[in-house]
């Protein structure tokens, strides 16, 4: 059904990595760190892209360079926890497709000794990929684990008001030790996700969101894709700024064979706007928010605003390893190297 391969099935080498050296201070709240900060360099204070130019030593040219190859070359680097894999549901005597998702505490590695007090769906950032076809009946069981209340919101999924999962809205939050089950009819095609709607602020970017696609999205003439791919982008609270739960060089490389077509779905679940820009090849942009696009167009950066999704077709017309990232050089890469929102795009 998933026309994906998964991508933690991708060959992946453990390198050698300098420790990062910026202390994570579980204690801070998330309000505190509302966008997630670059690493700083080895014996640099921590500082935003602002302090970046300060910072620059020019005589020290060759030591940045080598921390900068030291950091880039231990890419993709291994870390605890893989987020986003797809959840298989339980399928009830009536054909309905039930999923569970606990909400719980989570330690977890971001990027390579960065580990982080997050919050989690079973267990990983982000929670489940969940994907049914259209027409499913679809239960989803809340199980609440957190010291804290929490609900889920579907997003972009069609819902009854009853089920849209706003705390004091729709419905009253789901206390800790509870349950609350989630009834879906899946009645049309969605590339949706889901995320808490209480206490968004810190439960969202520490964790509590998901992708959930309902259905296929229909592809130009002649287009057979050989992977899909969610790529979740955050920026702040615990996880930071990220990729699929993942900070570079922890971030997961796709790979593709020259000639392939892969089908890309970008999710914000961030607080900020971040222009994905993929080199060397074109990303065409056939769904927003999961609607089709009359008329696909071409682009080099696609800015995903919070709360959307862009679905783009990139066709590996040309071999070679493509660097693929945010283009707010302070969310992806400083005078370290590489960080955060970036990762590769290897054609062979
Ligand atoms: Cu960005």
């Amino acid at each position: 059904m998933l026309r994906r391969k998964a991508l933690a099935g991708a060959v992946t080498f453990v390198v050698a990595l300098l420790i990062p050296l910026w202390a994570v201070s579980p204690d801070d709240s998330p309000a505190a760190t509302a966008v997630g900060q670059p690493p700083p360099v080895a014996g640099e204070t921590a500082g935003g892209a602002g302090d970046e130019h300060e910072d620059h030593d020019p005589g020290d040219w060759q030591a940045m360079d080598e921390a900068m190859h030291e950091r880039n070359a231990s890419f993709p680097a291994e870390t605890e926890g893989v987020g986003g894999q797809t959840i298989e549901p339980e399928v009830l005597d009536d054909g309905t497709k039930r999923f569970t998702l606990t909400a719980q505490e989570t330690e977890w590695e971001v990027e390579p000794g960065k580990v982080v007090d997050a919050i989690s769906y079973n267990g990983m950032v982000p929670g489940p990929t969940i994907q049914v076809d259209v027409g499913d009946e679809v239960e989803v069981v809340l199980v609440n684990e957190l010291p804290e209340s929490t609900v889920i919101h579907w997003h972009g999924i069609p819902i009854t008001n009853e089920m849209d999962g706003v705390a004091d809205v729709t419905q009253d939050p789901v206390p800790p030790g509870e349950t609350f089950t989630y009834e879906i009819t899946a009645s049309r095609r969605s590339v949706g996700w889901y995320h808490s709607h209480h206490n968004g602020t810190e439960q969202v970017p520490d964790g509590l969101w998901g992708t959930f696609l309902i259905g296929e999205l229909p592809l130009p003439d002649g287009v057979e894709i050989t992977q899909e791919v969610p790529i979740q982008l955050q920026d702040s609270g615990a996880i930071g700024l990220s990729l699929n739960g993942k900070s570079f060089p922890a971030t997961e490389p796709l790979r593709v064979d020259e000639g392939d077509w892969i089908l890309v779905h970008y999710v914000n679940a961030g607080t900020m706007a971040h222009p994905m820009h993929l080199h060397g090849l074109d990303q065409l942009v056939i769904a927003k928010d999961g609607f089709p696009l009359e008329q696909p167009y071409k682009a080099d950066t696609v800015e995903v605003a919070p709360g959307e999704r862009y679905s783009v077709l990139i066709e590996a017309t040309q071999q070679g390893t493509w660097a693929f990232h945010c283009h707010i050089f302070p969310h992806a890469e400083g005078s370290q190297g590489m960080f955060g929102m970036f990762t590769e795009l290897i054609v062979s």
